[in-house]
């Protein structure tokens, strides 16, 4: 048996890690896994026609754009291959989640509350005066799964006592990466030269990475910028570096359930 294994972004490490499981689990259980790269609608429909064309007989994908879905699902359609949905769920031309398309995903909202909750609790460690704090929450707000993490960072931070007047959001254009967090960033940050303290929430380590960045290219450090990422597997050589940086910490999801169960569950 074989199947495939598409991902939108299969430079992260993130993405690494699913095909690394995904493999795992074909080894154990006995089938092949065709791992291919989609960064964009064109290739997505391409590989789902070489998939067919080499015998596969379902894919796992991570889509690079969710309202893809439905063009998706009417190719593995048209080539008689099964589809499960990973990470990013599929949204239907009503706007509203396919629901009747398998997937597996994180609880968004609750990870971000949890980002939201990590940022306020430092605050209060440190005894940072509340009145000299900016939020910047690095949003995409295109991909479902990512707003509902910023915004349930946001929400946890408020509901703790963070002044709603010093959120700030820095929208990320086209995809969810390093460089377009950095821009973002920046581009926030020249609005707001006069905030003397950040903290910095996003959807993933790559947007919070980002911010770090541009937070350091304009002198500020670990000691007055406390950035929160989720994943656990981009910031890896960030939470290595010898003296810290603004990147405080991570909130570890499992690439291994996504990659190896995802597998399996279409593998049965
Ligand atoms: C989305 C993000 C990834 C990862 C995944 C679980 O696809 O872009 O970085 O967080 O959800």
């Amino acid at each position: 048996m074989k199947i495939g294994f598409l991902v939108k972004q299969p430079e992260e490490p993130w993405f690494q890690l699913e095909w690394k499981f995904a493999d795992q689990a074909a080894r154990e259980l006995g089938f092949e896994v065709m791992k291919i790269g989609t960064p964009d609608g064109e290739k997505v429909l391409t590989a789902i026609d070489n998939l067919a064309a080499s015998g596969a007989q379902g894919f796992v994908i991570c889509t690079p754009d969710v309202l893809l879905g439905p063009a998706i699902v009417a190719k593995a359609r048209a080539n008689n291959l099964k589809v499960l949905a990973v990470d990013d769920r599929f949204v239907g031309p009503d706007g509203k989640d396919m629901e009747q398309i398998h997937y597996l995903g994180i609880s968004a909202r609750k990870i971000g509350n949890a980002v939201g909750e990590t940022l306020m609790n430092q605050i209060k460690e440190r005894g940072w005066n509340m009145a000299e704090v900016g939020f910047m929450v690095m949003t995409f707000d295109e991909l479902p799964t990512i707003q509902d993490r910023t915004e349930g960072a946001i929400e946890k931070a408020v509901e703790m006592g963070f002044p709603e007047g010093q959120v700030y959001r820095a929208p990320l254009q086209q995809r969810i990466e390093v460089p377009t967090a950095l821009d973002a960033a920046n581009t926030l940050l020249t609005r707001h030269g006069n905030v003397k303290k950040w903290i910095i929430a996003g959807g993933n380590d790559s947007s919070v990475l980002g911010a770090v960045r541009a937070l350091e290219g304009r002198g500020f450090n670990a000691e007055t910028a406390i950035g929160v990422g989720i994943n656990g597997t981009d910031c890896i050589p960030e939470l290595e570096k010898a003296n810290p940086t603004p990147f405080y910490g991570s909130f570890l999801l499992s690439a291994r359930e996504h990659g190896y169960l995802t597998a399996k569950m279409m593998y049965e």
